[in-house]
């Protein structure tokens, strides 16, 4: 028999199931890769719900990447221009415990911010949050969720009251008609796109719409292509519901018996007539009439998106004007249709339920909530006030407190925030000022290890237990097989372990992940994210579990005392455990398992309506002008992942994308008077970078596209964020990441240095060099 582990895929939100196998099985040869290392084998889980077995490139390669380049133990240094060097873990979690210590009572608590990322696991999510907002008493806890589903959960929270996606994956078997809005589906969630593309290929009827500037791969296979100017979307969607009205095809009994504020939109859409809105979005009127048609005359309408909406100024309104459609022809609630934001990373919606925005509680509530506050300050046990009434900074805002010196401790967690944060040498330059950064990441080097005074070594998916959840709400136990490199730890064990260091030892005596768990899935009891009846026994007996699913408050089984990490001088007695019951009152809403939210259209508002939403398109933050004429959009490639400190060291990926390069339409590049491969630098306000061009009519006219990934690490001046801007969605504070304004230049190719394998950057070695 073989032993096999089953897991659940460490990228993307798509969550596919994974079935990891030993590299020696009896009667087979050791799995090794190029350089003799024996590596896991991975395969897609066939039992897996969401995923039925299916996987792509980036999963079917993780193994490849787990052992190489590892940051394994922790090291530390006075400032920056100093190598660092090797410390044992008492001295760096002195350190750093030293340092909250002193910035707390010098500068207030207010000074220390810490800044994770939807890659880490629920439990470390939620001890972090327990630390920062619960222990130490300031919001400052935010994640690159903030760069991400920010607008998406801001968009859910105004229109239905709550968080959380409605709908679920067998809705893409299921629906009449698919709207695919600012999502290359095909590149950033293939899984999801195979399963729709089946269901389209085998249906004729089904309709594929996609509403994106750029004609990717999932543009491709649509029925219609919106190639609509970027920062257009409202006025498309405002431009729909205007038909939709014109032409009847709307639910009245619906929206009377279940929205609020119809009538402010239906004043507002007036506005958009076809037009209007076809010039604004440079689409034909007849291609608008046809979306239109297509959404007004289906049964079942299904609508998905990711960061073509909520990247955006105005993300919170994008989302909410699609949302608007749904409300106005009751597509909610039913098999096939509603409104799907789609996760981008593997654990961003855990961490929404965990409370990990600086705005946000465990348990989908909020910070400016007192009732919200008074229960969680009784559920960890502290005084009354003990959670600060004042939201946090956000990421962004942590680096403008770096400007101004107001931040003296930055912890940095799962994220490379060197390479993915708006306006990147605002950001480095910021990151250079701090006082005190701590950095805990799985890999090294990375660039933002050159900010870092501490360096903490992460154990990661595979070498640690904990819980992941997919875009569709279901929670996948991913527990540990192998073991960590060196000295590195779980992230939850780590905070866990500066807390009891701060003096909280009872509020962080936790045995192993599943304890961890435990408390926090209480937590979430009667919340619209209950998972109270969720638990890695439960996960491990069962497989996947979707919320919300309520439970009672079981007792610990006594299995759970064997597992995992042990807390340090602060073991505690299971029974004491049981004793400390939680004292939370359910909130008035009951959740109902089901696959889908929202069936009964009770939404979870105070009267349980829904609300429209009146927005006006304002457009792009930095719109083109003479001077900087074109859009400039970011985005992603199917093989990499993000800052691709794992894709970048898999052979099979970096053949398949080797470099950075920047898209051009044809009609732009023979005005710039540049050919295929001739390399080009591109200007914004902010900054630089320099690129071959790949000349398409993929892209629209006007429009250019860098990918996303390129850091200093990896290409010389080929960081998309070189050129973008912070500028952010009142509402979300999502920064507008797929739009600025730049200007193009041919450059002879000899200026423009560039390799694809990993580059000793001048600037950056020294500051990442290592004493050991
Ligand atoms: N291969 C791969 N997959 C990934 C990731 C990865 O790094 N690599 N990352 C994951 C993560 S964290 C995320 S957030 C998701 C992101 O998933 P997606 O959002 O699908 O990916 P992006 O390429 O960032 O952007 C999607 C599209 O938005 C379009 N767009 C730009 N501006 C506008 C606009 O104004 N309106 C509209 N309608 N569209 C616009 C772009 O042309 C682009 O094709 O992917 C996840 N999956
Ligand atoms: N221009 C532009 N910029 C963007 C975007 C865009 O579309 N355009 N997209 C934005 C979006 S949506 C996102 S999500 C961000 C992503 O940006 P980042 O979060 O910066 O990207 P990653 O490369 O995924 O960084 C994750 C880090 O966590 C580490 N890691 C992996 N597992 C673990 C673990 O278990 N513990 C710890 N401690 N570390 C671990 C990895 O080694 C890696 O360094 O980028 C944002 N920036
Ligand atoms: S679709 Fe996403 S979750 Fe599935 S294998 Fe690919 S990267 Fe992993
Ligand atoms: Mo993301």
């Amino acid at each position: 028999m073989i032993d096999s582990t089953k897991t659940l895929c460490p990228y993307c939100g798509v969550g596919c199931g994974l079935e990891a196998l030993p590299p020696a099985q009896a009667g087979k040869a050791t799995n090794r890769d190029k350089q003799g290392t024996p590596i896991w084998q991975v395969r897609g889980d066939r039992d897996h719900p969401s995923s039925q077995g299916m996987v792509c490139v980036k999963g079917a390669t993780i193994a490849e990447s787990l052992h190489k380049d590892r940051l394994q133990f922790p090291m530390m240094r006075e400032s920056l221009d100093e190598p660092f060097r090797r410390v044992s873990w008492d001295e760096a979690l002195d350190r750093v415990a030293n340092q909250i210590q002193t910035v707390r009572s010098t500068q207030g608590a207010d000074a220390v911010c810490m800044y994770g990322s939807g890659q880490l696991q629920t439990e470390d999510y939620y001890i972090a949050q327990k630390l920062i907002k619960g222990c130490l008493g300031t919001n400052n806890f935010d994640a690159n969720s903030r760069l991400c589903m920010s607008s998406a959960v801001s968009g859910y929270i105004q229109s239905f009251g709550a968080d959380g996606p409605p709908c679920c994956y067998d809705d893409l078997d299921e629906t009449d008609c698919a709207f695919i809005a600012g999502s290359n589906l095909a590149e950033c969630h293939p899984i999801l796109f195979n399963r729709l593309r089946k269901h389209h290929k085998q249906d004729r009827t089904v309709k594929l719409v996609v509403i994106d500037p750029r004609c990717t791969a999932t543009a491709e296979v649509a029925d219609l292509h919106l190639a609509i100017k970027p920062g257009t979307d409202i006025d498309l969607f405002n431009g729909i519901a205007h038909l939709l009205l014109k032409w009847g095809k709307v639910d009245a009994a619906f929206i009377d018996e279940h929205t609020a504020h119809f009538s402010d939109l239906a004043v507002v859409i007036q506005h958009y007539s076809p037009d209007i809105v076809a010039h604004r979005c440079g689409i034909s009127e007849e291609d608008l009439e046809t979306a239109a048609k297509y959404w007004g005359d289906s049964k079942r309408v299904l609508s998905m998106w990711s960061m073509g909406l909520n990247q955006s100024s105005e993300g919170t309104a994008k989302v909410r004007a699609l949302i608007n459609l749904h409300l106005m022809t009751a597509q909610i609630g039913r098999p096939g249709a509603g409104p799907f934001s789609l996760t981008g990373q593997p654990n961003a919606m855990g961490g929404r339920e965990a409370g990990g925005l600086s705005h946000l509680l465990p348990g989908y509530r909020l910070v400016n909530n007192p009732a919200h506050r008074a229960e969680v300050e009784q559920f960890w046990r502290l005084e009354p006030g003990a959670i600060s009434a004042t939201p946090g900074l956000t990421c962004w805002e942590m680096i403008t407190g770096l400007e101004r010196e107001e931040v003296g401790v930055l912890w940095v967690a799962a994220t490379n925030p060197a390479v993915s944060m708006p306006d990147i040498e605002r950001t480095k330059a910021a990151l250079k000022r701090s006082p005190f950064t701590v950095y805990q990441d799985a890999y090294y080097p990375t660039e933002t290890a050159a900010y870092a005074h501490v360096l903490l070594p992460a154990a990661q998916w595979s070498e640690k237990s904990g819980v992941m959840v997919n875009s569709e709400r279901r929670v996948t136990l991913c527990p540990k097989f192998r073991s960590p490199p060196g000295q590195a730890r779980a992230d939850w064990a780590i905070f866990a372990e500066v807390g009891r260091r701060l003096g909280f030892t009872k509020e962080f005596a936790f045995n192993n992940a599943a304890e961890v768990y435990r408390e926090f899935a209480q937590l979430t009891h009667g919340r619209p994210c209950d998972q109270s009846g969720i638990s890695h026994v439960r996960l491990r007996a069962e497989g996947p579990l979707q919320w919300p699913l309520s439970g009672k408050t079981e007792d610990m089984p006594s299995e759970l005392k064997a597992e995992g990490t042990r807390a340090k001088g602060a073991r505690i007695e299971v029974e004491k455990l049981q004793e400390k019951k939680p004292a939370i009152q359910p909130a008035a809403i009951t959740p109902q398992p089901s696959k889908r939210l929202y069936t009964d259209l009770r939404f979870h508002t105070p009267d349980g309506r829904a609300r429209f939403a009146a927005y006006h398109s304002r457009g792009l933050a930095e719109p083109p002008d003479e001077g900087y004429p074109y859009v400039l959009t970011t985005g992603r490639l199917y093989g990499h992942w993000h800052t691709m400190t794992r894709t970048g060291r898999i052979e099979k990926i970096m053949k398949m994308h080797p470099n950075p390069f920047l898209e051009i339409h044809p009609r732009d590049a023979a005005a710039i008077g540049v050919k295929n491969d001739e390399w080009v630098e591109v200007r914004s306000r902010r900054g630089f970078v320099r690129l071959p061009v790949l000349v398409t009519k993929a892209i629209a006219p006007g429009t250019l596209f860098v990918p996303m990934h390129w850091g200093a690490l990896w290409a010389s001046h080929a960081e998309a964020n070189a050129l973008t801007h912070p500028a952010c969605c009142p509402d979300s504070k999502q920064p507008e990441l797929k739009a600025c304004a730049v200007q193009v230049v041919p450059i002879d190719s000899k200026v423009a240095s560039q390799k694809s394998e990993l580059l000793s950057d001048d600037a950056l070695m020294p500051l990442l060099s290592i004493r050991i």
